[in-house]
C-alpha cells in the first residue's frame, strides 16, 4: 500500500509507492554470464558516480546538458503556450529537479508531480522547488518507471504533461523506449502531452569526443561502476586493470560505453569467480541518438504526434513537445 505523509517541507505531499526491490547480485551475475558481458548503467549512480556525472556535464566536449538548458531557458514561453493553463506536470526520474526549475516561472502549472526512485534525494529536491515556488502544489512520489500507471496524480482541469528531459530516453533500447512512451501516453490520457529532451544523431567525431573528454571524467565515471560493485556485491575489481572505451556505433545509432580488461584476469563477484580475457569488455551503457524521423516515428507508434521541436544553434540536441493523438 502506498503511504502518504507530510514531507520535510510542509508544502510537499509525499507518497511512497515502495518501488520493487531488485536482486542486484543476480542481476549483475546474469549480465556477466552472457557472451558479451553487460552491466546496467544504473550502477554508475552511487554518490561518487552522481558527482562524476555532474562533472561530466561541465566538460567542454559534453554538449547535451548545456544545449538542453539553453533551449529550456530560451523557449520556456513557447513551451508554456503548448501546455495551456492549469497543467499537471509529471516528471519521472526528476533527480535534482534542476531542469524543471528553468520552466516553472513561464509554465505556471497547477501541480508538479516529482517522481524518483531515491526517496532522500527526491524529498530534498522537491523541498527546494517548494521554497523557490511557494504557490506551486507539489507531490513527491517515490516510485520507479514500472509504476507510472499507479501514480497519485491530482485532479485538475488542465492537461497532464510528462516532462522527460536529459536524454534519459537514450539509455532505453528501442523496445524499452516504445514501452515507456506507451505507458506515458496512457498516463497523460487523450488530452495529454509529452515534453522530452532527445539527443540527436550527428557527426561521429562530436559524439566520440563527448564521451571521451580530455580531462578523463567520463573514464572515471565508467570505472566508478566497478568500485561501486566492489562495495555492494562485494567484488574485487582492480580498476587499474580495466580501461574506459566509448564510441559511436553508427549502425545502431548509439554511443556504447565499455570497460575493457587490460589483461587475462579473474575477479570475484559475490563469491563467484568471473574470468576476463585481455581485450574483453563489459558493455556498461548505450546512449541512443535519434534522427528527427526516428523520433517522429517513435512518437507516432506510441500514440503521440510531434507538435514542436526546439534545438540549440548547432542542432545538437532537441526538445520536443508531443501531443496525444487518437490511438
Ligand atoms: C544521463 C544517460 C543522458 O547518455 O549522455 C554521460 C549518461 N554517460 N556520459 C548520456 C552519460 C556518459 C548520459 N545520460
Amino acid at each position: 500500500m502506498p503511504n502518504t505523509a507530510t514531507a520535510i517541507d510542509p508544502r510537499v505531499t509525499y507518497t511512497n509507492m515502495h518501488p520493487p526491490r531488485h536482486d542486484l547480485v543476480a542481476e549483475v551475475l546474469g549480465g556477466f554470464s552472457q557472451p558479451q558481458k553487460t552491466l546496467s548503467p544504473k550502477f554508475f549512480y552511487d554518490e561518487q558516480g552522481s558527482q562524476l556525472f555532474e562533472a561530466i556535464t561541465e566538460q567542454p566536449e559534453y554538449y547535451p546538458t548545456r544545449s538542453e538548458r539553453m533551449v529550456l531557458r530560451n523557449k520556456a514561453g513557447e513551451i508554456a503556450d503548448h501546455l495551456g493553463p492549469d497543467a499537471t506536470l509529471i516528471e519521472p526520474g526528476c533527480g535534482s529537479c534542476e531542469k524543471v526549475r528553468l520552466l516553472l516561472d513561464a509554465l505556471q502549472p497547477a501541480h508538479y508531480l516529482a517522481m524518483d526512485i531515491s526517496a532522500d534525494f527526491l524529498l530534498n529536491s522537491a523541498g527546494e522547488v517548494a521554497q523557490a515556488f511557494p504557490d506551486l502544489d507539489i507531490q513527491a512520489v517515490c516510485a520507479d518507471f514500472s509504476q507510472l500507471d499507479q501514480l497519485p496524480v491530482p485532479d485538475s482541469s488542465g492537461r497532464r504533461v510528462v516532462f522527460f528531459p536529459g536524454s534519459t530516453l537514450g539509455n532505453f533500447s528501442p523496445a524499452m523506449a516504445q514501452r515507456f512512451l506507451s505507458a506515458v501516453r496512457h498516463l497523460v490520457g487523450d488530452d495529454g502531452g509529452l515534453l522530452i529532451g532527445v539527443d540527436r544523431h550527428k557527426d561521429t567525431r562530436i559524439l566520440d569526443a563527448a564521451y571521451n573528454d580530455q580531462a578523463g571524467v567520463t573514464a572515471a565515471f565508467n570505472l566508478n561502476a566497478l568500485t561501486h560493485l566492489n562495495r555492494i556485491l562485494p567484488a574485487d575489481f582492480d580498476t587499474n586493470r580495466f580501461s574506459h572505451r566509448a564510441f559511436y556505433n553508427t549502425d545502431a545509432r548509439r554511443v556504447e560505453m565499455h570497460l575493457r580488461s587490460e589483461c587475462d584476469q579473474m575477479v570475484h563477484c559475490a563469491g563467484e569467480a568471473i574470468t576476463f580475457r585481455e581485450g574483453e569488455t563489459i558493455h556498461s551503457e548505450n546512449s541512443y541518438k535519434y534522427t528527427h524521423d526516428q523520433f517522429d516515428r517513435l512518437a507516432r507508434t506510441t500514440g503521440f504526434r510531434v507538435e514542436s521541436e526546439w534545438s540549440d544553434a548547432q542542432s545538437l540536441f532537441s526538445v520536443y513537445f508531443c501531443r496525444a493523438a487518437p490511438v
